[in-house]
């Protein structure tokens, strides 16, 4: 072949990357994309260089990139950048100068000595020019946090490795949301790699529409603890939570190995391996940092579900949103099926949420811009949580209580878009008393026993006093008149 003429077998409109100059810094970069799969073009003007990259069958040409017409056929608009990698700057300058004259808009990182050729690079129209100095500079830094980032994935590594022949028990909080069940099959993949048995097992129930469409859809294997002999398992691990029965139904005594959170934990936790980062949005984020520290690429599937995980978590990054769940999400956006997430997002409603959110509907009062309503007896108390999402669409409100009684409890589900509500701080200074509370500013539940409302037999009865003492607690703790019902029907 000759100079400048690229191979018939080229599709010379796909590549993303330009790569100028193949010496050390140059095959570094090209071997570093290719890692990551991306579709890169070289030229160097010496030949040994350019026959050993094609002998790693990587598409290059020989030539004088300062002279354009070598490599002509590439599309420039098509590509993601142009690497100006010669150890020359005036080569550099001069090529960068040529593709200027083609091209304006293209990325172009130019190599650079010191600050004098750096700034002659970038008025040639170099958009970022790396020089020694700098390049130290960041990554002594970057190496300083991935050196944090490889011993916790190592020791992690180490704790899973020890469990053997064993199996490893996987555990979450009760009724597992997508965070904690995206973080189990992580923590389970990472246990197969190295040969390790593992287990997801919860307690609860998987309710929300959207979690059942999960686990069903991408067929995740999750056992209920109440079916589990946990005298099985050799080691325990626990994910999105840190501490068994706390907010959880885990046997107390469960003595866990692996410890694995965003949330800050509520007293200090023993476990062999402790890893809460108070600096994600979501477990699930976290996880994905180990994917990425074993060099694992993630199953389309465990993609989804990770990536799920995190937008859920963090509300489509809307709240707890740190940094490394943007870096998290975009490593996995590539192995996400799309289609998979639009299924989880609209599954079909179940009859007893559909009940749920008929009762709510119907019976919705409001005041002033707060909706109470009571979606009567209810079956899954995931219900009330989507009833009160639902219901915060309507126009002019923006808190949503919505409550319902499953067996010997009163579930309450609310839900907050004014910036000056924190309804769960409403919910917990009206119902701490009486049952359990909780939450954040935008959601938060609580439960109360029926007990409190003493034996009355007749349900309708047991309704209406229930309502009219949720309503009541609510509205003097949030400061609004009851009679500013302006509506029922
Ligand atoms: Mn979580």
């Amino acid at each position: 072949m000759e100079p400048g003429e690229l191979g018939s077998d080229v599709h010379k409109k796909d590549y993303e990357y330009l790569v100028i100059g193949c010496g050390s810094v140059g095959f570094r970069v090209i071997r570093e994309l290719a890692k990551a799969r991306k579709k890169i073009f070289a030229i160097d003007i010496s030949k040994e260089k350019i026959e050993i990259l094609r002998e790693q069958s990587y598409d290059a040409i020989e030539g004088d990139a300062t002279d354009i017409s070598n490599y002509s056929d590439i599309d420039f608009d098509h590509l993601k950048a142009v690497l100006v990698l010669t150890p020359d700057p005036e080569v550099n300058r001069k090529v960068i100068q040529e593709i200027r004259k083609r091209n304006k808009a293209v990325f172009i990182v130019a190599r650079g000595n010191d600050t004098r050729t750096q700034e002659e690079l970038e008025d040639a129209g170099a958009d970022v020019v790396l020089t020694p100095s700098t390049v130290m500079a960041t990554s002594a830094i970057n190496y300083l946090t991935r050196i944090e980032s490889v011993r916790r994935a190592k020791e992690l590594m180490h704790v899973i490795e020890g469990v053997r022949d064993g199996k490893l028990a996987i555990l979450t909080h009760d009724n597992p949301d997508p965070d904690a069940i995206s973080s189990a099959m992580t923590l389970k993949e990472i246990a197969e790699k190295v040969g390790v048995r593992a287990e997801i097992i919860y307690f609860g129930d998987i309710g929300h529409e959207e979690n059942k469409a999960l686990v069903n859809i991408l067929q995740i294997d999750m056992k209920r603890g109440k079916d589990v002999d946990f005298g099985e398992f050799t080691k325990f691990a626990i994910v999105d939570s840190s501490r068994p029965g706390v907010n959880n139904t885990i046997p107390p005594d469960t003595p866990m190995s692996i410890v694995i959170d965003h949330h800050p934990p509520p007293q200090e936790i023993e476990a062999e391996y402790v890893d809460i980062r108070t600096d994600a949005g979501a477990t699930a984020t976290i996880m994905t940092k180990y994917l990425q520290e074993f060099d694992m690429i993630p199953s389309r599937e465990l993609a989804t579900a990770l990536f799920f995980g995190i937008i859920t978590e963090t509300d489509e990054f809307r709240r707890n949103t740190y940094p490394s769940d943007f870096t998290a999400a975009a490593f996995l956006y590539p192995y996400v099926d799309r289609e998979i997430i639009e299924k989880i997002e609209t599954p079909s409603l179940s009859a007893d949420t559909l009940d749920a959110l008929g009762m709510a509907i119907l019976n919705r009062h409001i005041y002033g811009s707060y909706l109470i309503s009571n979606a009567g007896v209810i079956r899954d108390k995931d219900a009330l949580a989507q009833a009160s999402d639902y219901l915060l669409k309507l126009e002019g409100i923006t808190t949503v209580i919505v409550f319902g009684i499953a067996k010997d409890h009163i579930y309450i589900s609310a839900r907050n878009k004014d910036i000056r509500v924190n309804i769960g701080d409403i919910l917990k200074r009206a119902f701490e008393d009486v049952g359990s509370a909780g939450g954040h500013p935008h959601a938060a539940g609580a439960q109360i026993p029926l007990g409190v409302f003493g034996e009355i037999s007749d349900k309708e009865s047991v309704m209406k006093l229930v309502e009219e003492v949720i309503t009541k607690r609510i509205l003097n703790i949030a400061g609004v008149e009851e009679k500013q019902k302006a509506e029922n029907s």
